[in-house]
């Protein structure tokens, strides 16, 4: 078995490398999801094969919080869906990598997103059409807390109860903060797991940190074949696993400046001698 941490934290350098080498980007959203990224991809728990990106029995992801998206190339890249040079060609004029994920684009994505909540709907519509062929594939998918506002993720959540969609999971990336403040400041910051049990799911909350947990609860959740739609709030961090930028209040979109790419540098390094310490 994949030592789950370690992957995170190879997720984690990975990411931070293409920020640094783009002088720019999403990375708070972007770090608090590398822990489910790397159980999702552990190979404990999401089917897929990389040789064989349309798999006719593998799961589906969907990153509805489309802007999380350098983490989720860099999970793709380090599984071997495609070459790491194309990694560092992140937003660049002609690349086939773009700031949200595009499943014409990128090898290994199944859903066009970054229009928040849109992504989620097309999770939902996909479990029920693998449903209607009596499949057995799952689908997993993973919004943010600000996403939460948009009115759509409801009409998704509501159709997924009323189809009995209990192959669908959805992750909610509870950082607690949004683009330019925190989900409090701007709207209401629910309980979500009591909102989606109420909606009809079954929810647990999970440290969003701990791969093996979320790993744990998925599989616990998924062996309930009951009818029901899944739910795991995560309780994350924006920008964790680098304490600076955890710490940083806006660290949504973060454009480096000098000691902050000195800075990054750094939590690279030390981030890379962990990993191989850890696969040693
Ligand atoms: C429909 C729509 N409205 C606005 C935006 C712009 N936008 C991008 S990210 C973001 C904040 C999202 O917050 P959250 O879902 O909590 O994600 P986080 O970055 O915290 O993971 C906004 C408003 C968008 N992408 N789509
Ligand atoms: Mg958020």
């Amino acid at each position: 078995m994949k030592n789950i941490n370690n992957f995170a934290k190879e997720i984690r350098v990975k990411s931070a490398d293409m920020l640094l080498n783009m002088g720019y980007g999403h990375l708070g959203a972007s770090f608090s999801i590398i822990e489910t990224l790397a159980a999702l991809y552990s190979g404990e728990l999401m089917k897929f094969d990389p040789k064989n990106p349309k798999m006719e029995d593998r799961d589906w992801f969907v990153l509805s919080k489309g802007h999380g998206a350098t983490s989720y190339y860099a999970t793709l890249s380090l599984l071997g869906y495609f070459d790491d040079s194309i990694l560092y060609t992140l937003n660049h004029n002609g690349t086939s990598l773009p700031s949200h994920p595009d499943r014409l684009k990128v090898v290994g994505v199944d859903a066009t997103t970054g229009s928040l909540g849109q992504g989620v709907s097309q999770a939902v519509g996909i479990a029920k059409g693998l449903k209607i062929q009596n499949k057995n594939n799952r689908v997993f998918s993973i919004i943010g807390d600000g996403e939460a506002n948009e009115g759509q993720v409801f009409e998704a959540a509501q159709f997924a109860v009323s189809k009995k969609l209990d192959n669908f999971v959805l992750y909610i990336d509870d950082n607690k903060k949004q683009l330019d403040g925190t989900t409090d400041e701007i709207s209401i910051h629910y309980n979500f797991k009591n909102v989606f049990e109420a909606l009809g799911f079954d929810a647990v909350d999970v440290d969003g940190a701990d791969a093996h947990a979320i790993l744990d609860a998925t599989q616990n959740l998924l062996a309930k074949q009951n009818g029901k739609p899944k739910c795991i709030v995560l309780d994350t961090v924006k920008g964790q696993g680098i304490e600076y930028f955890a710490e940083l209040k806006d660290n949504h979109h973060v454009r480096f400046t000098d000691s902050e790419k000195e800075l990054l540098a750094e939590a690279i390094a030390t981030m890379k001698e962990e990993v191989n310490n850890g696969n040693a």
